[in-house]
């Protein structure tokens, strides 16, 4: 997917650190229903944001390869809280968020993690990076171009990362990923480079977990 000549292309030292970083027991630190509950100001915190349902729980699972450290679900809106993990060296902190542009759940419960997600995205001094994902089934739908506004104004780096590639054909893919380069040009707060993963066949992963690994060097 990347060349020598690309700038963005991850070196060997970089996947060495995604695996070492990923190599860590990591644990669940808090869920926070609140902005007030925020850890006090510490590690840089990279963040897992995008609609219900599109595979941030997983790919976090994924990432730190055990299974049901995030909870993954079936059912869309389980998440209602910033779930904090962190690894035995103290830094990252990863965040799971809660999905957003779900009109099923109480109108009053959608609007509660809509405020609480929308005030961490556009407020938090320590976050680093937004892994901003993107169903490769889907594409970019208006509630994502509403946060990656919000980001924007927020001058707060965000990344796409297209997840469940594993469900669509690779020229499908190829397709979306032009696509989402294209809408991506038109942001100052996104981060050029796209990544495309899959939490069933492991696709990509070792490319997140270089750049989660980059961005806690430069931040750290
Ligand atoms: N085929 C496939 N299914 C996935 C992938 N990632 C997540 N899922 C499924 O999508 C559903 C939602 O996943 P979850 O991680 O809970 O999404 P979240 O709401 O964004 O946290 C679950 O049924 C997962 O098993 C993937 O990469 N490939
Ligand atoms: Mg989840």
């Amino acid at each position: 997917m990347t060349d020598a000549a690309d700038p963005f292309a991850f070196t060997t030292e970089d996947y060495a650190a995604g695996n070492a970083l990923f190599e860590q027991r990591w644990t669940f630190v808090k869920g926070v229903v609140g902005l007030e509950h925020l850890p006090p100001g510490g590690p840089v915190e990279i963040a897992f944001a995008g609609r219900s349902n599109v595979g941030k729980s997983s790919l976090i699972n994924a990432l730190v390869r055990q299974n049901g450290l995030a909870r993954t679900s079936n059912t869309p809106g389980r998440t209602q809280e910033l779930n904090y993990f962190v690894p035995e060296s103290g830094a990252p902190f990863l965040v799971d968020m809660p999905g957003y542009g779900f009109a099923e759940a109480p109108k009053d419960k959608v609007e509660a993690w809509t405020t609480l997600v929308k005030n961490y995205l556009a407020g938090r001094q320590r976050l680093a990076r937004v892994f901003l994902l993107i169903d490769a089934r889907h594409g970019i739908k208006k509630v994502d171009a509403d946060i990656m506004k919000l980001l924007d104004e927020a001058a707060v780096s965000y990344q796409a990362v297209l997840t469940k590639s594993d469900k669509i054909k690779p020229t499908a893919l190829d397709a979306l990923f032009k696509r989402t380069q294209a809408t991506l040009a038109q942001h100052t707060a996104a981060y050029p480079l796209i990544i495309a993963t899959s939490s069933e066949t492991g696709e990509g992963i070792n490319d997140l977990r270089a750049q989660a690994a980059l961005v806690t060097r430069q931040h750290s």
